[in-house]
Order: C-alpha cells, then structure tokens, then sequence
C-alpha cells in the first residue's frame, strides 16, 4: 500500500537503548534525529530478563551484548507519551511493535494487531513490527515466512500509516533470504530495517571467569561495532533484491554505526535511512547531529546533491 512518509535528516536512534522511558524519548527528540522510535512495545507492561542482562561495551570495543527481554511500559503507556510527542516536537514517530506471552487471552498476532491500531490512533506516524527479537524464548517469527506473511499482510491491511518490518540476519541463510524476502515483497508492507541484533552471543568476563550476561545461559544478541560488516550485506542484499524486482521498499540500515563512515557506507549500501542503537547507549545522542553533520560534508565533497543519489551508489570491486 502506498502511504508515503518521508523522514529529514535520515538519521535515527534504533528501538532498544534510549526509547523506554518518556524521558529516553524525549531525550532522542531534543536531539538531530530526523525521527524518534520507541523500544518495542508489548501488550502488557514488561519488566525484562532478569540482571545482568546488558554488557554496554564489550572487550576492545567491539559492541554490545543484551538479552533485555523487552522490558516496557506496555502499549497503553505509549499511547498517552505519543502524543505528548507530537504535539511538543516536529520530528517522525516510529511505534515499534513487539508481542509476548502476558496475562490475557490474545493471541501474538491479535496483540500487534490491536497494538498497530492504538498507535494510528494515537497519532504515530509509522509503525516498526519487531519480529526479530532474539530474547524472549521463541524462534522470532522472521524466521518463518509464512507466518511473516501472514502477519505484515493482516497489519499492513488494518492501518492507513506505513508498516515496516524489522527482521534479524539472514547472512548464512541463502535459501531462507529469498523466502522471506519475496514474503516482504508481497506482504505490502513500506519497509525493512535490518538488522535485529544477532542472535545467540557470548562474552566472557576474565576476572571472575563468569558469563557477561545471565539470562537465556549467557547468550544474547550482540550489536554495535563488530556486527557492521554483517548489517551491511543484509542491507545490500535486500537492496539488490528490491530492485532487481521494482519494489520501492524502503531500507533503515542499522548495525554498527559509530561514525559517518558506516553511516555513509550503510546509505551507498543501499539505505534510505540509518539507526544507531548500541553508539546512542555508549555515548548518548549528541552523536546524531555530528554523525548527520559529517554525512552532510562528504556528500558535498563528492558532489551528491541528495541522499537518494547516495542510497545505492556502491559499485563491484574494480580489483584495484
Ligand atoms: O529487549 C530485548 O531483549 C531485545 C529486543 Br525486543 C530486540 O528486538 N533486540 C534485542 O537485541 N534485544
């Protein structure tokens, strides 16, 4: 369906760190942001996974390892900060939505579906179906593109606002890309961001010879800098997909951006928009506006006029 939403600057905090609280959110809004979105929400209020669930920085920098649970406010929450939001600042609001099992009787698609029409109705500009998490227990429902389908295609069809999809690393997964891609394509939906964090991660501390993390046996998903490389082949995967096909989805590329550079290389990847999750959490979201900055100097240097004449430009290695 086409219901077109255009986000300026292109640059944004990814859902996890920083979009809890009214005061996280707020914080993303004051800030360079072109858009705000929300940590995935669920039906009921959640507290998470039991401590310690989140290593910030791991080791050498490398990134971040969480298996958070998707704690929140609940969508009831979200529905009275949003907007609050709107009215006090004229940025893009982005619901991310997730479900669980909690007290009540709906099913998983029912509370997206029911949480996906709260937030049209309380003025979110565009909504993120989370269907990646790799924290609560389940296969997330990415991994199956008949149920991928099923889902995006029922939501995409009760909302008039755009619906993307946030989906997890397809990287050693040939046959399964192309399934859930062509279940991207068909469902209607306006966009992807890719990717989730990957899945099933491990640290160790060397001091006290203990997981970094307790929930799940110590395995999480791992974000930030080291998983860069991962991100931009999805991003580029899914870009050369589309458009090989005609499709006009739309790509927030997220992964390991720390700096303009992998925001640029996310965009000549592919992306129309970039996310920052585990840099935002590190070193707060003042990096926004520098990061945006520095993508707006290299595009002048090298005589880009707009993002979309960034937004794909990669070219096959020459073997120089
Ligand atoms: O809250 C989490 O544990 C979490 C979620 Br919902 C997600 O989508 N990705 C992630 O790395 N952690």
């Amino acid at each position: 369906m086409n219901k077109k939403n255009k986000i300026y600057p292109p640059i944004m905090n990814a859902s996890g760190p920083k979009s809890i609280t009214e005061e996280d959110l707020r914080d993303v809004a004051k800030s360079g942001a072109g858009a705000v979105i929300t940590k995935s929400m669920s039906h009921c209020p959640r507290e998470g996974n039991k401590k310690p669930r989140l290593k910030k920085r791991l080791d050498y920098e490398i990134g971040s390892l969480n298996s958070e649970g998707l704690p929140n406010l609940g969508f009831e929450r979200y529905k009275e900060i949003i907007p609050k939001l709107k009215e006090e600042y004229d940025k893009t609001i982005i619901a991310s939505i997730a479900a669980a099992d909690c007290e009540h009787n709906h099913s998983l698609k029912e509370q997206y579906i029911v949480i996906a029409e709260a937030m049209e109705e309380c003025g979110a500009d565009r909504l993120e179906i989370n269907i990646s998490c790799p924290n609560i227990g389940k296969e997330p429902i990415g991994y199956d593109p008949e149920s991928t389908f099923d889902l995006l295609n029922e939501i995409d069809s009760e909302v008039n606002i755009p619906v993307g999809v946030k989906i997890p690393p397809y990287n050693n997964m040939e046959a399964l890309f192309y399934e859930v891609a062509d279940a991207l394509e068909e469902s209607g939906i306006d966009s992807i961001t890719t990717m989730n964090s990957e899945p099933n991660c491990m640290d160790i501390d060397l001091e006290n010879r203990e997981k970094v993390i307790r929930p799940h046996n110590g395995y999480g998903g791992y974000g930030g800098a080291g998983i860069y490389p991962i991100a931009l082949a999805e991003v580029n995967r899914f870009y050369e997909y589309f458009k090989e096909r005609g499709d006009d989805i739309k790509i927030f590329g997220v992964g390991g951006i720390k700096s303009s550079d992998q925001a640029i290389k996310h965009f000549l990847a592919g992306a129309d928009y970039v996310q920052i999750g585990t840099s935002i959490m590190n070193k707060g979201t003042g990096i926004l506006k520098k990061i945006w900055k520095d993508v707006e100097d290299y595009m002048e240097d090298k005589g880009y006029e707009t993002i979309n004449d960034l937004t794909g430009a990669v070219e096959e290695s020459r073997g120089n």
